[in-house]
């Protein structure tokens, strides 16, 4: 390998043979990409070797490429790192390349394409721009409102701008973590007393049998948890134990950790066993007492359940007897899956009436799945049997419907936040707005102020940071005339040239904590 005697095509594949600098010993054959500086991932001079890949080749091109005097292996992430620094990407778009190679499903894959590819800094980039204008409005107003030509209405202008920012960045922040869920995963917990079939579900979502199932009463003790992909989107499910009072000192440790595990989840399957014997006149009366019985027992449930979505998933449909069957056939959706089903099982019938309850129904109509009411909101119902494959393909869409729910639409115009990181700094920036409209009616310098702190959080999101830029605006917008009224400044810190700003005499020039960088005289 050397100095090209004849340099490749850019960006063209071409084969050649690749020889040691030294020896000139061939080492391979292979296909050599090259991409001169700038059009390059890093921005930098770039030559891709595409060799066979059997262990000696690898090591024998890496070995001759370490002969080169300044040459060394990347560190982990020094590609991307290189491409921030040279302006390439900015963070977000760095966060993006990240999660589009650890995107796991399509729904996550789509987001972090969209962010990867500069949507998400589009959209912060413009928030920080008007911000920058506004400060930059706000300091002309402030240095040059006597002697120079700065219009009257310059302040009322930045008024209606930043208010109409404050109001698109709080409908923007108003969005239930949807997009850093989609990134993170779902987590549902599945909830139910002994028996009813909870690690069944659990072995059915994740295609093995990752937990014991016996009809022993309190087989399940720990916490099993799994990642899932569900129609697109991530999921990270956890089977429990049955909740149940018990003496046992194991169990009640459990029973402990799923209801400390359920406070943590977005989403509760909460399983009944339809086949549990009742006095209950309906079967809907059944399921409503089962769930609230059980909920009242082992939550509290204003606090634990707020904010949560409920799926109720009543199993072991294959025991019921014909007339409950009819009853539920007319009544759900779901159930027409069920009485289709050949696969029904009379055998364990226990001749329930079949009476519709009047007061856990609230909707069987619009959608066509029936819901009950749970803690004053409708909870969606569905009927399965886990042993019989009934139900399964309406439990996987009403599961699907509520994923899509918590989860941003990566096809929709905006792309959510979607991550903690930026849902910080855009609080912030938030906050900082709001005081900057307070105050643009008595206190202007505070309002630059606070407008420049919060354009500095955005910045802190895509990674730019520049007082410069609102100088630039100044100078730019204002066209300020007399430039001999200025000191071109060299800031420098830590012997390091920083940039070269203009500033009045003396004018100050603080950073983003208010730090004093220099003063002209
Ligand atoms: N007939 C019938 N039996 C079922 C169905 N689903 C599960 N079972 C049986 O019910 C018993 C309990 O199932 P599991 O999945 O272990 O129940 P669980 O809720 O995890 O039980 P614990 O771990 O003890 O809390 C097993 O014998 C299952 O085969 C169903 O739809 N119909
Ligand atoms: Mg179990």
């Amino acid at each position: 390998m050397g100095a090209f005697t004849c340099p490749p095509k850019p960006r063209t594949a071409t084969l050649r043979t690749i020889l040691d600098n030294k020896s000139k010993e061939r080492l391979d054959s292979g296909l050599i990409l090259w991409f001169p500086s700038p059009q390059s991932f890093t921005g930098e001079d770039c030559l891709e070797l595409h060799v066979h890949g059997g262990v000696a080749v690898v090591s024998a091109v890496l070995t001759s490429l370490g002969k080169f005097p300044s040459t060394r292996q990347a560190e982990p992430g020094e590609f991307t790192k290189r491409s921030f620094l040279n302006g390439k990407l900015d963070i977000t778009e760095v966060e993006g390349l990240a999660d589009v190679i650890h995107s796991e499903t399509e729904v996550q894959r789509k987001q972090a394409y969209r962010q990867m590819t500069g949507e998400l800094s589009a959209l912060y980039n413009n928030w920080r721009d008007i911000m920058i204008r506004s400060c930059a409005h706000v300091e002309a107003y402030i240095d040059f409102s006597e002697e120079e030509n700065i219009e009257d209405d310059v302040i009322s202008t930045v008024m209606t701008s930043i208010a109409d920012l404050i109001s698109q960045l709080e409908s923007y922040l108003t969005d239930g973590r949807r997009g850093e869920r989609l990134r993170d995963g779902v987590h549902v917990a599945v909830l139910g007393r002994p028996n009813v079939g909870k690690s069944s579900l659990m072995n059915y979502l994740t295609k093995r049998p990752v937990a014991i199932v016996s009809d022993v009463e309190g087989t399940t003790r720990d916490l099993i948890e799994s990642t899932l992909d569900i129609n697109g989107y991530p999921v990270v499910v956890v089977d429990t134990a049955g909740l149940r009072e018990t003496g046992d000192k194991v169990e009640k440790e459990g029973v402990a950790r799923a209801i400390s595990r359920s406070e943590l989840c977005d989403l509760l399957i909460i399983m009944v066993d339809i086949s549990e014997d009742n006095s209950s006149d309906s079967i809907l009366t059944l399921i409503g007492q089962q769930v609230h019985q059980l909920l009242d027992q082992h939550f509290q449930a204003e606090r634990d359940l707020k904010d949560k979505s409920l799926l109720i998933v009543v199993n072991k449909v294959d025991k019921l007897d014909s007339p409950a069957l009819q009853s539920l056939t007319c009544r759900t959706r779901g159930a027409e899956a069920i009485s289709d089903s050949k696969n029904i099982s009379d055998s364990s019938a226990k001749g329930r009436t079949t009476s519709p309850s009047s007061v856990q129904d609230v909707d069987s109509t619009e959608s066509g799945i029936l819901k009950v009411d749970v803690l004053g909101s409708p909870v969606p119902v569905v009927f399965t049997s886990l042993t019989h494959s009934i139900g399964l393909h309406h439990f996987l869409a009403e599961l699907t419907q509520l994923l899509a729910a918590l989860c941003a639409d990566p096809t929709s115009e905006c792309l959510s936040v979607t991550q903690a990181r930026h849902r910080t700094h855009l609080d912030n920036c938030l906050d900082f707005l709001r005081e900057a409209i307070e105050s643009l009616d008595t206190d202007v310098v505070v309002a630059a102020e606070n407008l420049r702190l919060a354009s500095g959080e955005i910045g802190r999101i895509t990674g730019r940071i520049s007082t410069e830029d609102i100088l630039d605006v100044i100078f730019k917008e204002f066209c300020i005339g007399k430039q001999n009224s200025f000191k071109a400044v060299n800031l420098v810190i830590n012997n390091i040239k920083l940039a070269t700003i203009k500033l009045k005499k003396g004018q100050k020039y603080c950073d983003d904590d208010n730090n004093l960088l220099c003063i002209t005289c």
